[in-house]
């Protein structure tokens, strides 16, 4: 990008061109490293004279390394970052969580001291994947995006997995990546190293839409476009590489009056109201329909409609997670076992509509995977999906491909009040009682899995290290009484949050990474937690050791800024699933998994030296205590945890928890 030549510009470049000359023909001819002479590996004092391209320093240059460096002479006119802070306020981003970086500097600079820090205010984030991930956890508890700034080359190569989970998991993040583009005048060195010609490219292929702007009004305009794209169903991350350059220099209006355009959200894709009928029509008629949903509730309301369908139909809900859908307190909340039975299935924002109507079993006796069928051969299948919309063709989170009767690329929280309305018009009026007398026989199916779950959950109650549904169950006891919200549940603790607490309410379930990207869960649940924390809601995260030792620094950043968070972690003492991989593998060659000899799984176990948790949350700012082993001090552990987090603070408890 062309920079503005201007006297400002001039003047400090060649200030600092001098500084960097003097300090290098300073250390040649004065310095000689301790032991240089006779060590031959090292190279001998450079003779300034034989250089072709650097000249001596003169004496003004030599004063300058020596003496104390003038100040830069103050910039004129608008600084082009105080112009994009403008811009980035007329959007109400209420945070920015964020690793610092030269690359945007200039904009680091306005917003805090032309922006005052407010709107977005900095989190000081010690990794780019935290602060994306921070990002991601946030909109699912707020609503609302937040944006992060990252060094375009080397920070973005750290964000990309958090963009690739947000991606996954149709969430909106806007990342700005800071980019010296001007190869003729940006610094030399380090700075040149971290530029690339398309930062971009990098996340292109798992992001909704990025831009580079090359002028301060094209800034305008693709920022608001960004926010726009990334907030419109389905949602999903954008990236902006943004010039040094034309942050730091001042605004040159070309003659136009700068201005920043209005935003206006738009609706989401609602389904073609044929498509909509037709769905109606095989729901009402059928004899078995069955509900399966993943990210189908965007917001509380979706919730009520899809309540308000299954009721209307009297058919049963699989709830595969994506987002709190359906309360697990209504009878028609059900196993995926009734999709077998099913003559109809509707699929809501499935991420893989072919995994719920198929099974795949790992390794068969050949050793490679096998595909089944669960359902009958004149099954229809219909499904409501926003995210054909935004297929790209790289990354494969658009799964094996599924043959449906009836397909709508659109948005369902949209689509519901049509469908509602068309299913009460299709329903014949002799067929009501028979979806009344269904309704019946779920929901005392509902009942006996009520009580199935709860006798699974006692299985070694007592045992030590705690079992999964001991270490959920207790927490769920300190907590039911609280506003409160399960914000992230990593690891794998066989299901036990989503099968026995009540979970009715949006911000009860966040759902999880979407890409599988393990190391979310740290983050994301420090995220939510501070929407949490300004809406009044309690957070509780349940922590695995794995997930948290990607970027442990994100404790710190929810002790700085005050984020209260209890993490009670499901300290497994390894990557747990990993370990069954391993060992599935050794069954299945007929030997033993080699355990080594501190009798660990090997490359997958997290134990000699174990991690003291409780011990580097404590370094970090936070209350915490660990490790527990003892299944009969958790419960006293967690009440004085949940105290701690009342009080403002963030808690964790290190746990020692059975595998799974
Ligand atoms: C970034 C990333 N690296 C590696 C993996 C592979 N992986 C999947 S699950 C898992 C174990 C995670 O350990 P932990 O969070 O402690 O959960 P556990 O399985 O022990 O319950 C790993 C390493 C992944 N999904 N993502
Ligand atoms: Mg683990």
């Amino acid at each position: 990008m062309a920079r503005a030549q201007s006297q400002t510009k001039l003047n400090r470049r060649k200030f600092l061109a001098s500084v960097a000359l003097a300090g290098a023909a300073g250390t040649a001819t004065t310095i000689m490293p301790q032991g240089a002479a006779a060590s031959p590996a090292i190279a001998p004092p450079i003779d300034p004279a034989a250089r072709p391209s650097a000249l001596p320093p003169t004496a003004k240059m030599a004063a300058a390394e020596a003496g104390t460096p003038q100040e830069i002479k103050a910039e004129t006119g608008m600084p082009g970052s105080d112009f994009m802070v403008d811009v980035i306020k007329t959007l109400d981003i209420k945070y920015l969580p964020c690793n610092p970086a030269s690359s945007f500097r200039a904009l680091h600079e306005s917003l805090i001291d032309y922006g005052g820090n407010k709107s977005p205010e900095f989190l000081t984030c010690m990794h780019e994947e935290s602060a994306v991930g921070m990002a991601h956890g946030y909109f699912k508890a707020a609503g609302k995006p937040l944006m992060t700034l990252v060094h375009g080359t080397v920070g973005l190569q750290h964000a990309a997995m958090g963009i690739y989970n947000a991606w996954c998991d149709r969430v909106p993040v806007l990342v700005v990546g800071g980019n010296d583009m001007d190869a003729a005048h940006r610094p030399p060195g380090v700075p040149t190293f971290h530029s690339a010609q398309d930062i971009n490219t990098l996340v292109r292929d798992f992001t909704k839409w990025d831009d580079t702007p090359v002028s301060a009004q094209h800034f305008a305009q693709s920022f608001v476009r960004m926010y726009k794209i990334a907030t419109t169903p389905p949602y999903g991350p954008v990236m902006m590489s943004l010039d040094a350059g034309l942050q730091q220099e001042p605004i040159r209006e070309h003659g136009e009056k700068l201005y920043i355009p209005r935003f206006v959200p738009s609706s989401p894709p609602q389904g073609d109201s044929g498509a909509v009928k037709e769905a109606a029509r095989l729901l009402s008629l059928a004899g078995r329909p069955v509900i399966v949903v993943d990210r189908a509730a965007r917001t509380p309301n979706g919730i009520k409609l899809l309540v308000e369908l299954a009721e209307l139909l009297q058919a049963p809900v699989v709830d595969q997670g994506g987002r709190m859908n359906f309360p697990k307190t209504h009878y028609l909340n059900r196993p995926p076992n009734v999709i077998g039975q099913a003559d109809v299935i509707i699929g809501m924002e499935l991420s893989d509509f072919w995994g719920v109507v198929n099974g795949f079993v790992d390794n068969d006796a050949h050793g490679i995977g096998v595909n089944e069928t669960k359902i009958k051969p004149d099954t229809k299948l219909i499904s409501i999906n926003s995210v054909e919309l935004i297929t790209k063709s790289n990354y494969q989170d658009f799964q094996r491909f599924q043959v449906v009767d009836v397909s709508m690329p659109a948005d369902v929280e949209a689509t519901l009040p049509a469908l509602i309305e068309a299913v009460k018009a299709a329903i014949p009026g002799d067929r009501k009682a028979a979806i009344a007398k269904r309704g019946e026989t779920i929901r005392k199916a509902y009942a006996d899995g009520r009580e199935n779950v709860k006798r699974a959950a006692a299985i070694a109650w007592d045992a030590s290290p705690i079992s999964t549904a001991r270490l959920v169950m207790e927490t769920w006891a300190q907590i039911k009484d609280l506003d409160w919200s399960l914000v992230a549940s990593e690891g794998n603790v066989s299901f036990w949050p989503n099968r026995l607490w009540p979970m009715e309410h949006h911000h009860h379930w966040l759902g999880r990474s979407g890409g599988y990207g393990v190391g979310y869960g740290a983050p994301a649940s420090v995220g939510a937690a501070l929407a949490n924390r300004d809406l009044g809601r309690f957070s509780v995260s349940i922590q695995s050791d794995g997930d948290l030792m990607y970027a442990p620094g994100v404790l710190w950043t929810a002790a700085r800024h005050k984020i209260p968070l209890l993490a009670v972690m499901h300290n497994n003492r390894g990557y747990h699933q990993e370990v069954m991989h391993v060992q599935r593998l050794a069954n299945f060659r007929n030997r033993v998994a080699y355990l080594g000899n501190d009798m660990a799984p090997l490359g997958t176990s997290i134990q000699n030296p174990d991690i003291e948790y409780h011990k580097l949350a404590e370094s970090m700012g936070w209350w915490a205590k660990g490790p527990i082993k003892d299944p009969a001090d958790l419960g006293a552990a967690l009440k004085e945890a949940v105290a701690v987090v009342k009080s403002g603070q963030p808690a964790l408890l290190n746990v020692w928890t059975q595998p799974r």
